[in-house]
């Protein structure tokens, strides 16, 4: 079912989309933004957050789409999400790493924002990570620690100690200057998107976005942005497990920067000129047959 609210340019859409997987490279790019939101149990937040995304958009101008993905919510989310207005997405693989790939997989836009549907991010900031797109950025990403932050929005833990200390563990492994690497209020264009190869199945995947928009030389820019405590439900983030998580991520990805293949290997040897043909096949081909790039 397609909802207009007689806005100029703006259409919601609310139905459970059909099933399909993987971002299709020429997928028409009908509308500007997709707001992808996770989704667990949020009954509490959800209309919240879709009506101030919808309105964010709405005053930006731009045709858009909110997309609840939900992985089996029992509190009745689905049921506020398609009368807030909004285009619901079922993933039957539980985690927010899955939830967000299948959301921006689904999502249609030729920007997409992603966000929790908790509350705790405010939409009405989607000027800051749709704006710098437009200006030619790749990717933003907010910072909640170097702005307003409501009381008690996020434990002492987690804002002293855990959040910090993996942001710097990301900073030193990749030579980056990310100032908040968990933050789950994000933007990416969606060509920037089609270059990145996400797998990670759990909260970790907020690092593999990260590290993959690194390593792919995509520009991101960070915006300060404020942090509000949950509205209702329960927090899925597991401090240790989770933690430990990211920390397992970081180190196998780099490590497997740091190590070159195979191929790398031999690739390099061949710009060096220091194998030769039979190095490459195995066939014992004379010196004269070195191959020099
Ligand atoms: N669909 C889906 N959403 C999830 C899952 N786990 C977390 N989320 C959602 O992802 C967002 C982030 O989770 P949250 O508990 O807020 O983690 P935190 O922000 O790191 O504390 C929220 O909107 C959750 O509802 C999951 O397994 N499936
Ligand atoms: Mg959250």
């Amino acid at each position: 079912m397609s909802v207009s609210d007689g806005s100029p340019g703006l259409r919601y859409e609310s139905h459970v989309a059909p099933v399909f997987r993987g971002v299709i490279p020429g997928v028409p790019e009908q509308i500007d933004v997709s707001i992808v939101m996770p989704c667990l149990n949020e009954a509490d937040a959800l209309r919240d957050c879709i009506i101030e995304a919808s309105t964010a958009l709405m005053d930006l101008g731009l045709v858009g789409e909110v997309l609840v993905v939900d992985n089996g919510s029992s509190d009745g989310s689905i049921g506020v999400a398609m009368a807030a207005g909004a285009r619901v997405v079922e993933e039957a693989e539980r985690g927010y790493g899955n939830a967000c790939r299948r959301g921006l997989s689904e999502a249609r836009g030729r920007f997409m924002v992603l966000g929790d549907a908790d509350g705790t991010y405010d939409f009405t900031e989607l000027p800051r990570f749709v704006t710098p797109l437009l200006n030619g950025a790749d990717m933003v990403i907010g910072n909640r620690l170097n702005s307003s932050m409501e009381t008690g929005a996020m434990p002492w833990l987690h804002r002293r100690v855990g959040n910090p200390l993996l942001t710097w563990v990301m900073n030193t492994l990749f030579l980056s200057s990310i100032g908040d690497a968990h933050c789950g209020l994000r933007s990416i264009t969606r060509q920037s998107l089609l270059r990145l190869r996400l797998s990670a199945p759990g909260m970790e995947f907020a690092s593999e976005f990260l590290i993959e928009a690194l390593q792919n030389d995509v520009r991101i820019d960070q915006v300060p942005i404020r942090y509000r405590l949950r509205h209702g439900g329960r927090p899925k983030l597991r401090t240790f497990r989770d933690g430990w998580r990211h920390l397992g991520l970081l180190l196998s990805r780099w490590s497997k920067a740091r190590r070159p293949s195979e191929d790398e290997k031999r690739g390099a040897a061949l710009q060096s000129g220091v194998l030769g043909f039979s190095d490459l096949t195995g066939r014992g081909e004379p010196d004269a047959d070195r191959i020099r790039l």
